[in-house]
């Protein structure tokens, strides 16, 4: 997926009318915008196929998926039917749940994020030690793209070993949660913000500044 400005707007705001107001706003800079729950269960999974259509943009569906793989078949089915060009799927579940995913998302052209690592700190206990079989996992299923966290730079640098230079990472973290752009994109192909942007007065300024720290 190319992401222009590597910025990717988490878009977690709870209705439409914002939802819409921000991406117009930000449209110039950015196309590239992640759907999760928020959105999603306050305007249904046409809110994904609303963003998709007015702006063009790629969108990514973050429902951080993770049940058994009938369950996974059907929500990935449904996400990318409603428009998303990707999803982000869990892999603690294990490699039959996201082979589900990957298998829907192959039928339909779409693409799967596979979420090794995450950037809360409630995530060392269970994820961290796991996260690297994960990513592993993922390599030897032949998936391209990844999430890792731009919280936890080491363990950023770690996921980046493992799935290689030609694995494309997203890393959400920057801004609200502590993370640098500039110190993730280090490591990140495009790096995930939402607090920082959303919650801005100036959405598009907030870009625009995120843009200019990344410079070299
Ligand atoms: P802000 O903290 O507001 O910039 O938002 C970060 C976004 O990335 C939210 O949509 C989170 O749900 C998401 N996220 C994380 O913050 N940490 C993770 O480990 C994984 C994700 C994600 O999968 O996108």
């Amino acid at each position: 997926m190319e992401v222009k400005n590597k910025i990717i707007l988490a878009l977690d705001v709870q209705n439409m009318e914002s939802a819409l107001k921000i991406v117009e706003d930000v449209s110039d800079y950015l196309d590239t915008i992640k759907i999760g729950y928020p959105l999603a269960l306050a305007e249904g999974l046409g809110s994904i196929t609303r963003i998709k259509k007015e702006f063009n943009c790629n969108v990514i569906a973050d429902f951080k998926v993770a049940d058994i793989p009938e369950t996974n078949t059907k929500i990935a089915d449904l996400t990318f039917q409603a428009g998303a060009d990707a999803l982000i799927v869990h892999g603690f579940v294990g490699g039959d749940s996201v082979e589900a995913c990957l298998e829907s998302a192959q039928k339909q052209r779409k693409e799967v994020f596979l979420l090794t690592e995450m950037s809360h700190p409630g995530a060392s206990r269970f994820l961290k030690p796991a996260a690297e079989d994960i990513a592993t996992m993922g390599v030897e299923m032949g998936i391209k793209n990844y999430v890792a966290p731009a919280t936890k730079l080491d363990r950023l640098r770690k996921i980046r070993e493992i799935v290689g230079d030609d694995a494309f990472i997203i890393s959400p973290g920057v801004g609200a949660q502590g993370g640098s752009a500039k110190k993730t994109l280090q490591f990140a192909d495009a790096a995930i913000v939402g607090r920082s942007i959303y919650l801005s007065e100036s959405p598009k300024n907030a870009v625009k500044s995120i843009i200019d720290s990344i410079k070299p």
